[in-house]
């Protein structure tokens, strides 16, 4: 396991600090250069109460120790038998499912996006999330028109994906963003593109709390963001080593 995260365990560990739960989420923890497999779930980087009461502790445990893991691990049962899978980086893949053999395209589709867009969802929220600045806030306002236009347009985005998906924004390299959504667990770097946050709006992220009440969840949810997390991802994104 050669990850940039296992580096980055070395790294600490060799300076005696502890890789502890407090540690900042690093943006490349499943990054451009670092080969995909074996296929690992990251801790979440705060308690799964932090989020309360936007999202509830159970929703966060069963959504990270259940629904992610099983994402992890269906990865691993396909690179069993097709180690190419697991052979190049998470990007390179989900750039190229065309490469992938058919038989086991849609399942790596499904999962590995999966795995793409809650690595990203776990790492762009958190306590204390403070408040968009910077270069990232500078994009908004140039691109989306402000914070609140773009919360309202991102959140009726979200209120109208049919059935399962995400509502994204995304960056280009030149750091453009543009509100997008997807179905099931569709990235988009599939087409191109980065994801700069997404939100999950499958009824698993939200309906223990909510039921229904989808927008309000959309609404919450923006109070869980983690802005330093997001400007970085910003900022690596227009360098070119955003992971997924
Ligand atoms: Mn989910």
């Amino acid at each position: 396991m050669t990850s940039l995260m296992s580096r980055r365990h070395l790294v600490l560990a060799a300076t005696g600090i502890a890789a502890a739960a407090a540690a900042p989420r690093i943006v490349f923890a499943q990054g451009t250069m670092a080969p995909a497999g074996p296929f690992k779930l990251d801790p979440l980087g705060y308690p799964t109460n932090a989020l309360e009461p936007h999202i509830d502790a159970r929703t966060m445990e069963i959504h990270h120790d259940r629904h992610h893991q099983a994402y992890v691990n269906n990865l691993n049962n396909f690179a069993k038998d097709n180690p190419q899978i697991a052979a190049k980086p998470i990007p390179e893949v989900l750039a190229s499912l065309n490469d992938v053999p058919e038989a086991i395209r849609t399942g790596v589709r499904n999962n590995m996006g999966g795995h793409a867009n809650h690595t990203m969802f776990w790492q762009i929220m958190g306590p204390n999330g403070g408040k968009a600045e910077g270069d990232v806030l500078a994009a908004i306002d140039r691109d989306l028109g402000g914070l609140e236009k773009m919360q309202a347009a991102f959140n009726a985005a979200g209120g109208r994906v049919f059935g399962s998906g995400w509502v994204f924004v995304t960056v280009s390299k030149e750091g453009k963003l543009v509100i997008e959504t997807r179905p099931n667990q569709d990235n988009p770097i599939m087409d191109g593109k980065r994801a700069l946050i997404g939100n999950d709006v499958w009824e698993h992220a939200y309906y223990l709390n909510y039921q229904n009440r989808r927008a309000d969840y959309l609404k919450a949810w923006w109070n869980a963001v983690n802005w330093k997390a997001v400007g970085e991802r910003y900022a690596a994104a227009k360098a070119g080593t955003l992971g997924v």
